[in-house]
């Protein structure tokens, strides 16, 4: 070959080697900021709301903690339909159910082989119901995630506090995690020890929650035929409980958090920890109704439509997810008022957050951590791609400009958690007619995760920019939308 010819396969080598450098930005990936989520904390944090189902021997006694007492020939629905929970579910955008197959009273809802004190000792069905099976084949059949509540406190079982019990709960788990398809959710709950049945002891007992039930091999039970399953409660969760009943997580709302024990400070689970050395995202558990279960006086005291919707927002607007109770009825089924104001909620909250006036708009950053990194890369549409900031630069402003004005009152935020979460304060301002204001949001703005969304009053901007001013590393932020 030429020496001329060598030399202009070389120059043409060199110079497609520059522009491809210069295209993908030479640059690589941030690197990740621990903690960070598993691939299957991911996919439940992106199911955003599900719902909780609590219906038991309390529906027929019309309490919240039954004491283990009563017979098991009180539970006697009438009508029972789980279809028509499901399909109501599905019309309130809940994405999963989470059944209480057995409560503090220890009444089971599937026929156990580990005590008497079940379902097949009742009226339902003559004995031969199972609703947990006829719960998760409806879900399955309408294409609902399903997930189990089995309280480790059991007040009717005499050996409750000794070692016998907790070979009793260890066969309920088993039981529970093998018979009835995957689950996607496994509920502890924290509720331990104190007066009960106990078998007709009638005394008060207490365990050490944290050591007495064997957590270890109740987690290795339910992962060894749910591996994606995510475990609530115990030492050994993989989602933290959020501090309260009342459905808010912090507006700061770290999915970082240290292990979680019975000993940890509520705070802790109501906003996260940016020190903590875990991925622990937040579940806010709350019910439509005062109390979990049904009680016929509470039917005027359901929560309506504008309270849900203020729910949706300090939880999954806060960057955690939220887990909605309806307390099944003494004949089996959500009651009308309760499925009304759940669909009604839905239909707003799907409204307000339907029109994202910032696609189109041009998109441009201060800061950007070369080509594959682009600022328009939060909105593309797409939950893979993000804009990130260079390494040294943990901070960065980002401005939409609009082709028209526009009016919004919801600005959505994500940032790429797979990279771990960052954002640690932030602020919005917008321009109208060449007039800057800033824009005054709700709750304060200081972490982002997973989601964040910022409700304000409506403004018309032409513009609009997001001043990033402090974040743990450089930004990985994936998507921003205004409604
Ligand atoms: C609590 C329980 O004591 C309540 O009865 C309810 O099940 C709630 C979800 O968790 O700890």
């Amino acid at each position: 070959m030429e020496i001329f010819t060598i030399f202009a396969i070389m120059k043409r080598r060199i110079l497609t080697s520059f522009i491809a450098l210069a295209l993908c930005g030479c640059t690589k990936a941030p690197s990740p900021l621990y903690p960070l989520p598993t691939e299957n904390q991911l996919a439940w944090q992106g199911l955003e709301t599900y719902a909780f189902i609590h219906f038991g021997l309390n529906t027929f006694n019309d309490m919240e903690w039954g004491y283990g007492d009563t017979p098991a020939s009180t539970f006697n629905p009438r009508s029972l339909d789980c279809e028509q929970w499901v399909t109501t579910l599905k019309k309130c955008g809940m994405k999963g159910v989470i059944l209480t197959a057995k409560h503090h009273d220890g009444f089971c809802l599937w026929p156990t082989k580990s005590t008497d004190y079940n379902i097949s000792n009742s009226p339902y069905k003559n004995g031969d119901g199972d609703l947990v099976k006829e719960l998760s084949d409806a879900c399955r059949k309408h294409g609902l995630k399903f997930g189990l509540y089995c309280s480790p406190w059991d007040r009717h079982n005499e050996r409750y506090a000794f070692p016998e019990y907790v070979a009793t709960y260890h066969q309920q788990i088993q039981e529970l995690t093998s018979n009835y398809g995957s689950l996607f959710e496994f509920w502890f709950d924290g509720a331990n020890g104190g007066n009960g049945y106990y078998g007709g002891a009638n005394e008060t007992r207490s365990i050490d929650p944290d050591n007495y039930y064997d957590y270890q091999r109740a987690k290795d039970t339910v992962l060894a035929k749910n591996p994606t399953a995510m475990i609530f409660g115990g030492p050994y969760q993989t989602v933290r409980w959020v501090g309260n009943e009342q459905g808010f997580a912090g507006a700061t709302n770290w999915c970082n958090a240290p292990q979680i024990t019975s000993q940890t400070p509520l705070k802790i689970n109501t906003f996260g920890d940016v020190n903590g050395s875990e991925w622990l995202p937040a579940e806010v558990d709350v019910s439509i109704r005062p109390g979990w279960f049904y009680h016929e006086n509470e039917d005027d005291k359901v929560k309506t439509p504008d309270e849900l919707c203020e729910i949706y927002y300090n939880s999954v607007g806060h960057n955690a997810n939220l887990l909605l109770n309806f307390p099944v009825n003494i004949n089996g089924k959500i009651h009308p008022t309760d499925s009304a104001n759940a669909v009604e909620f839905y239909n707003k909250i799907s409204n307000e957050l339907s029109h994202n006036v910032l696609a189109g708009a041009k998109v441009k950053a201060d800061n950007e951590r070369g080509h594959r990194f682009r600022a328009s890369k939060v909105n593309d549409n797409n939950p893979e791609t993000y804009w990130a900031t260079d390494d040294d630069y943990p901070y960065g402003t980002i401005s939409f400009s609009m082709r028209k004005p526009v009016v919004m009152s919801r600005v959505v935020i994500q940032e790429y958690v797979k990279m771990g979460q960052r954002v640690k304060s932030f602020y919005m301002e917008g321009e109208k007619d060449g007039k800057w204001f800033k824009i005054n949001t709700l709750d304060e703005t200081t972490t982002v995760g997973y989601k964040r969304i910022l409700r304000f009053d409506p403004v018309e901007v032409d513009k609009i920019v997001i001043y990033f001013e402090e974040s743990r590393g450089p930004l990985c932020i994936s998507n921003i939308e205004a409604y």
